[in-house]
């Protein structure tokens, strides 16, 4: 069996590009998989955080990890700050990375875009997400394809120290899904869709009600050639919003430029919405049942148990190869 490491940040309401992007896989995956899947509340931090709402969001996503299907008896499911290994790890992980290798990624240039000074988390948050993988020995990481160039770094990282230092880490490979992989902004439909835009209609989270998805789909940008065609460089609108017609209904991109010929737009997103809304249904509803219950934080609680046991194994493991430590307590 491989082992599957993912995380997601309890920065807000996931929505369906994290869904689609990444989520989906982890549900298929613990079938043949050992899985284990964290809500990362440490890499929310690198951006200020309403403490209240961290923990508010934490538990969502705890919920929402379940609400989609992943099952406790086969995936272990916890918070990262319960795991002291991802810090301590993250720390050795710093000491062999540079600076020029850190600049050069994508999302730290986004996200410190139009600021004067960056805070230093959102600049080493790549190799935070580096040590939550190696902590674990991971083979596979199934992500969105935004993340790709972070994977590349653990692997560089990972191999590195193991030239360096002899056999310390397992070098771990990116999972992506090719339909769905990146569903982008429905206001921006350059920018990929994201928990913390501004613009809530700008993204559809998987608790939005009907009335809610309707309006987020009604208002998508398009353009004005009333064509329903998948041509991602001069129709990014239309072709984000088939994306997510195809990623749900399982319906390939060419029928459904077949399904909608001599269609506007307006028949099309009324389509999208019942979709969208008939797949968001069903998670709403056991979202809601497990959201409050004992149940969730026993499985937080267990989860934790069995992340720290494997993450001790590996930081021993480390300290050996660095030389660090002394008390064997
Ligand atoms: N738009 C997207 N399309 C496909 N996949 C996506 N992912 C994120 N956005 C998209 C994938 O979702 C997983 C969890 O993401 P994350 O919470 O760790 O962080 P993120 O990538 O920074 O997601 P957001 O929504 O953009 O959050 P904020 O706004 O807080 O930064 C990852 O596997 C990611 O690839």
């Amino acid at each position: 069996m491989k082992r599957v490491f993912s995380g997601v940040q309890p920065t807000g309401n996931i929505h369906i590009g994290n869904y689609l992007g990444a989520l989906r896989q982890f549900v298929e995956l613990q079938n043949d998989n050992e899985c284990i899947y964290c809500i990362v509340d440490m890499h929310s931090i690198t951006l200020p955080q309403d403490p209240k709402e961290l923990r508010k969001h934490t538990l969502d996503v705890a919920a929402l990890y379940m609400a989609i299907g992943l099952d406790p008896k086969k995936s272990t499911i916890f918070v990262q700050s319960d795991v002291p290994g991802h810090a301590e790890l993250s720390w050795v992980l710093t000491c062999n990375s540079y600076t020029g290798e850190l600049s050069r990624m994508t999302q730290f240039k986004d996200k410190s875009k139009g600021r004067e000074s960056a805070p230093t988390g959102l600049f080493s948050y790549p190799i935070l997400m580096a040590a939550d993988i190696l902590l674990y020995d991971t083979d596979i990481v199934p992500v969105g394809r935004d993340q790709k160039q972070h994977i590349e770094l653990c692997r560089d990282l990972a191999i590195r120290i193991n030239n360096k230092y002899g056999q310390t880490f397992v070098v771990p490979d990116g999972r992506f899904l090719k339909e769905g992989a990146r569903i982008m902004s429905l206001d921006e439909p350059m920018k990929k869709m994201s928990k913390s835009a501004e613009n809530p209609l700008s993204r559809i989270s998987l608790l939005d009600e009907e009335g809610k998805i309707k309006k987020a789909i009604m208002k998508a940008t398009t353009d004005s050639e009333g064509i329903i065609k998948f041509d991602l460089e001069n129709k990014p609108g239309v072709s984000n919003l088939m994306n997510i017609y195809s990623s749900f209904s399982g319906i390939s991109v060419e029928d459904i430029e077949k399904k909608y010929e001599g269609c506007g737009y307006g028949d099309f997103k009324k389509d999208l919405v019942q979709v969208t809304s008939e797949a968001l249904r069903p998670i709403r509803e056991n979202f809601e049942q497990i959201r409050h219950s004992q149940e969730l934080l026993n499985v937080l609680n267990e989860g934790a148990e069995k992340a720290n046991a494997i993450a001790e194994k590996t930081m021993a493991r480390v300290k050996e190869t660095f030389g660090l430590g002394i008390s064997k307590k």
